[in-house]
């Protein structure tokens, strides 16, 4: 099945020792920003995914709402900068004429699963998310703009890189299940997925 305009799947994209040393970056940023839980709002029900950042900005969710802030909601601190290294990923796939703000690091671990959603929660969506899988193979959906939109399933690996711009940046899209023992990447297992993103809005003709 054809993937909707504006999704592109790059599969293998990244090498072992690209992908190895991702992994070492995200182990050492633990210290002052550990993955942790966040929660629904209004209802506080926790999400299955656990979550970190690095970037000036990264995307929290609790009783309060969805938003993007400057430090970790535990610890206080703020979230490391994203590597050099991911900045070229995003320089290489993602064709927009400024850098990403955000690095989202979701970790899913067991039946951790990401139910049907729009990402929304930036001004800028003239640019693209940049996706990159690590460690288990995933199930992944994207659909349309509209809940009920036919949706396509792609299986996301280790190394892949996605890209979701013009009329797929606002596409209904999660992960369905994640098949455990896939991949050896990831310490004690799962899989971890990096999003880049563009938050605040770029000056015309920038
Ligand atoms: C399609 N993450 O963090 S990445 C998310 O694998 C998120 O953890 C999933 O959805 C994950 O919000 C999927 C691929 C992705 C990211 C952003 C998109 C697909 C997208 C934005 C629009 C359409
Ligand atoms: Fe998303």
């Amino acid at each position: 099945m054809r993937l909707p305009d504006g999704t592109e799947h790059y599969p293998g994209a990244l090498d072992a020792d690209f992908q190895r040393a991702l992994i070492d970056w995200i182990e050492g940023i633990q210290a002052s920003t550990p993955f942790y839980r966040p929660t629904m709002p209004r209802s506080g029900r926790p999400f299955s995914v656990e979550m970190t950042n690095a970037g000036v900005l990264g995307w929290v969710s609790d009783k309060a709402g969805y938003r993007y802030q400057a430090t970790h909601p535990f610890t206080g601190e703020r979230w490391a900068p994203i590597p050099s290294s991911v900045i070229g990923i995003w320089e290489r796939y993602a064709r927009f004429p400024a850098p990403p703000e955000a690095c989202l690091v979701n970790r899913y671990r067991d039946a951790a699963k990401l139910g049907s959603h729009v990402d929304s929660d930036e001004a800028e969506t003239r640019a693209p998310v940049v996706s990159i899988s690590l460690g288990d193979d995933a199930v992944f959906h994207v659909g349309g703009l509209k809940r009920a939109d036919p949706k396509v399933k792609v299986m996301l690996r280790s190394g892949d890189v996605l890209v979701l711009g013009g009329a797929s940046r606002l596409a209904h899209h999660g992960i369905d299940r994640v098949y455990p023992g896939t991949s050896d990447l990831v310490p004690a297992g799962g899989r971890i997925n990096l999003t880049l993103r563009r938050v605040t809005r770029v000056a015309d003709g920038a």
